[in-house]
């Protein structure tokens, strides 16, 4: 008896030793997230989540930054004070990242930029994942340029984040296009703050100062259902026979619309990218060199009836295929 109650003994501590070395082995990994502004963002914190599991050898600390510059690089500093890991920032604005990047460095914690970009020397990060946004304001404008086919346009812009990389890339993209047309007139253009309650009230505003136009190009989803409110109480058309609205991220809700023909082009920009910033982390893990960006790649959508060489025509399928 006294031998199988030793025996016993001795297998309960052995798994305790297992259980605590595992826990020991578990990367610790420090995410400040931008906040939760859009289903966009939703989807991404979702994402690293299910990617970021104790299971798959991680322990995430996820920080909803709440789009506030100061606190995010606050949280960061904390990382730093906790000795994580890897540090993983997804930028709420582009500018004003130097200090905090040198302390990381200095600190030797590998720093992943993902998502949003920073506008800092890239010796100052270790590496950054993301996606095109100038390619992606680009790619809106090709589409108009191909839908309006040299018809003139007033166009009202409804913007992402002041700051933020998103923004200023999808307007560079766009403008660069519009920069070709003198026939487009780009009316306003103003900060929505990427999410609906943003869009809604730009666009009533719009409404009011502007009786005519014919785009809202609108930087996130979130903010073409907002633009989309205002103007069903305006008794304002739009869709295939109305107003041309072209969004972008291309959530489920957001392509939904568009294959119902009411967002006519929406230009994706995929929030999946936790998988992408974990193979970078384990590749840094086995000492593996690896790529100073990593291209997340996504497509442009537009509504069904129009033919397009530039985006992809919706159908049921793309949109039952659709996880986000
Ligand atoms: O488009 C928007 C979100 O950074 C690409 O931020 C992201 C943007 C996305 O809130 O919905």
């Amino acid at each position: 008896m006294k031998k199988i109650l030793a025996l016993v003994l001795a297998l309960v501590m052995v798994s305790c030793l297992f259980v605590t070395a595992h826990a020991d082995e578990l990367l610790k990994i420090g995410y400040v997230q931008v906040g939760h502004e859009s289903d966009w963002r939703m989807a991404n914190t979702q994402n690293y989540y299910d990617v970021f599991t104790k299971e798959a050898g991680f322990e995430l600390e996820l920080i909803d930054c709440d789009n506030d510059h100061a606190r995010q690089l606050q949280e960061v500093r904390n990382f730093i004070t906790k000795d994580f890991d890897y540090i993983v920032i997804d930028p709420i604005q582009e500018a004003g990242w130097d200090d905090v990047l040198k302390e990381i460095q200095e600190a030797g914690i590998p720093c992943i930029i993902a998502d949003r970009a920073v506008a800092a020397s890239s010796d100052l990060y270790t590496t950054a994942v993301g996606t095109n946004m100038t390619a992606e304001g680009e790619t809106a404008g090709l589409w108009l340029e191909e839908y309006l086919a040299g018809k003139a346009a007033k166009i009202l812009v409804i913007e992402g984040s002041t700051g933020s990389s998103a923004a200023i890339g999808r307007a560079e993209g766009f403008n660069k296009v519009a920069a070709n047309h003198p026939e487009w007139e780009i009316l306003a253009s103003q900060d929505g703050d990427f999410t609906q309650n943003g869009g809604q009230a730009v666009m009533e505003d719009f409404i009011k100062r502007f009786p005519e136009f014919d785009v809202v190009v609108c930087h996130n989803d979130n903010e073409a259902y907002g633009a989309m409110d205002a103007m069903d109480a305006a008794g304002i058309k739009y869709g295939v026979d109305g107003k041309i609205i072209i969004s972008f991220d291309a959530t489920k809700e957001g392509l939904t619309r568009t294959l119902a023909g009411k967002i006519l082009c929406n230009v994706e920009c995929n929030p999946i990218q936790a998988v992408i910033v974990m193979n970078v982390i384990n590749a840094l893990k086995a000492g593996e060199q690896v790529e100073k960006f990593t291209l997340v790649p996504d497509e442009g959508f537009c509504a069904p009836g129009i033919e397009s060489a530039i985006v992809t025509t919706m159908t049921d399928e793309v949109l039952a295929a659709r996880k986000y």
